[in-house]
């Protein structure tokens, strides 16, 4: 070979693998889903990710790994936090015991319904919690809704805190739950959401609490026939970015990325709103026995002491509680 054809064949080489390759700076990025891909949170995550696709013409190409196949959420948190994944659909529940501002929002009856965490939210108090988040190397860039929960269990349908009593229920990752709920009587196990079904089957726990998509799609409904609303915690979610992910991204792609985040809450709120309506006559129908609980506010009165402790350990986030109750 001469020297010119080997220069040749580099050049043709070179020439075949920038078409192969396309962009020479397309990144992939990895997401991070707990929920089946046809569940609110899927469907409006795969929009996100076509969209931030579509919009920096594949220079971002956001994955989305639906079904919780890359773990539980506080594995996933710490995956975030240090580059391993690049975005994530976090409930704020277990990032409380992270972000201790978060924690705000797994105080029970601190919304008092999903139109106040969406105007708290979607104002500056939302800001708010966006910074403390990006203290701790997670950027917030939209709200999604994940309704109101409530308890179910195998057992019998609660009617007072009294019904809780002997009755031991999976709760998320987060002390602040298991205070809740050995306030109203019950007992608590923090477990992983993949857990919950077996453990409810094989009479580990006797129920769990969540939100009436949730209750569907994990097939708890199938193990625990008793649904009782007692709407006890509005928890948002978000679609939060790596911090070194996002410093590696130019100006111009983070505004596409944020607009599709955006976009996306907006697609996943409305789907959350048709679902959470089709899931609970789902059950309804599979024969779960639904009831109201008969007075409210015994539950938020139990709650009480809650309140109480989690001031006097957190006494700088006791005026965000109140900027939040007054919230109109
Ligand atoms: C769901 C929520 C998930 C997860 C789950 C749980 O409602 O969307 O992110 O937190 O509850 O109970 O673990």
């Amino acid at each position: 070979m001469t020297v010119m054809s080997i220069l040749r064949a580099g050049a043709a080489i070179g020439v075949v693998t920038g078409i192969l390759a396309g962009p020479a700076a397309a990144e992939t990025w990895r997401g991070w889903n707990i929920h089946p891909e046809d569940y609110p949170n899927g469907v409006a995550l795969d929009s996100f990710a076509e969209a931030v696709a579509e919009g920096t013409e594949g220079r971002i190409e956001p994955e989305v790994y639906h079904n919780g196949v890359l773990g539980a959420q506080p594995d996933a948190i710490e995956q975030l936090r240090t580059g391993g994944l690049d975005f994530a659909n976090f409930n704020m529940g277990p990032m409380g015991q992270i972000v201790p501002e978060t924690n705000v929002l797994s105080l029970p009856f601190i919304f008092t319904d999903l139109d106040h965490m969406h105007k708290v939210m979607d104002g500056e108090i939302g800001e708010r919690f966006a910074d403390a988040l990006a203290e701790y190397n997670i950027i917030a860039l939209s709200w999604f809704d994940s309704g109101s929960r409530s308890f179910y269990n195998t057992q019998r349908p609660i009617e007072t805190p009294a019904d809780m009593d002997g009755l031991k229920f999976r709760v998320m990752n987060n002390d602040l739950y298991v205070d809740m709920v050995d306030q109203l009587g019950g007992n608590a196990t923090p477990m992983a959401y993949s857990e919950v079904y077996q453990s409810l089957r094989t009479g580990v726990i006797d129920g769990a609490e969540n939100n009436w998509p949730s209750f569907d799609s994990s097939n708890h409904f199938e193990v625990a026939q008793y649904y009782s609303i007692t709407n006890h915690l509005i928890i948002p979610e978000c679609i939060c970015i790596s911090a070194q992910t996002w410093e590696n991204t130019s100006d111009e792609d983070k505004e596409i990325v944020r607009q599709a985040a955006v976009e996306a809450a907006e697609e996943q709120r409305q789907l959350w709103a048709e679902r959470s309506e089709q899931s609970r006559q789902k059950v309804e129908e599979a024969g779960v026995a639904v009831n109201e609980v008969q007075d409210p506010a015994a539950f938020q009165e139990a709650m009480q002491p809650v309140y109480d402790a989690f001031v006097e350990e957190n006494p700088e986030l006791e005026s965000l509680v109140s900027d939040i109750q007054e919230t109109k």
